[in-house]
């Protein structure tokens, strides 16, 4: 199976992390979103145009949560994506929650404080920074309360949830994501750093490839939340 990914694509690294951690062994193709060779092959791979995708042979799938879902489908005895109906939809749940509300809100703060001025598109805006900042709020103080006496996310176990929320605060610190007050969810955050799949999946997508300066100045989500400023091409 080929993962099409960029080491710096929060969304692909989810589904890095969740092949890690079942022992499913991905051939990786790195993109370059800078690149128009590596775009116009994306655009034909996914017309969204966006990372990551998975090809399964001749079976072409996009949308991270969808790859994860379906590298545990096809996985027997694996325990990240329950079978049953409730424990399951307790997954499914928060799979939607990340996707629809809290991703995008942590994603106005990682454009302005991380991409914006690399992108060569100006200095951080104060006001669209305290609206990114003010998104985040709530959806910080559910999620820090939901984990308050829980190990992982949905259900007593970890799951695909673990993997999609952890990966959305890749940027923590450079997005200066206005988390770090939140001690439960910096305590689950800790949990799933410690985890061997953590580890082993940032070093492979960080394997070879571009330099470390070409990768410092490439976007990643850059394109994903309110008037797009899409990454040169
Ligand atoms: N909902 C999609 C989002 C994918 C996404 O936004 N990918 C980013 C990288 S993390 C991307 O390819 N951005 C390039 C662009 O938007 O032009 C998923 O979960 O796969």
């Amino acid at each position: 199976m080929r993962l099409y990914h960029h080491p710096l694509a929060s969304n692909a690294r989810r589904v890095l992390l969740v092949a890690r951690q079942l022992g499913i062994a991905l051939e990786l193709v790195e993109l370059n979103l800078m690149e128009p060779s590596d775009r116009r092959r994306l655009a034909q791979l996914n017309p969204n145009s966006k990372l990551p995708v998975l090809a399964d042979g001749d079976f072409v799938l996009w949308e991270s949560c969808a790859i994860m879902q379906y590298l545990c489908d096809i996985t027997p005895g694996q325990t990240l994506y329950p079978r049953q109906a409730r424990p399951r939809a307790e997954v499914n749940r928060w799979l939607f929650w990340i996707s629809q509300h809290l991703g995008p809100a942590l994603r106005v703060l990682v454009w302005e404080n991380v991409w914006k001025g690399r992108t060569g598109n100006g200095a951080p805006d104060p006001q669209v920074q305290a609206r990114g900042a003010a998104e985040i709020a709530p959806l910080a103080a559910l999620i820090d309360q939901h984990l308050a006496g829980r190990r992982w996310v949905a259900g007593e176990s970890l799951s695909l949830a673990d993997f999609a929320l952890a990966t959305c605060l890749i940027y923590l610190d450079q997005a200066r994501l206005p988390v770090t007050g939140c001690a439960n969810l910096m305590a689950w955050y800790a949990r799933v750093q410690a985890l061997d799949a953590w580890q082993s999946a940032a070093a492979a997508a960080m394997a070879d490839g571009l330099s470390a300066p070409a990768r410092e100045n490439l976007p990643e989500c850059v394109a994903t939340h309110g008037t797009p400023p899409h990454p040169p091409l």
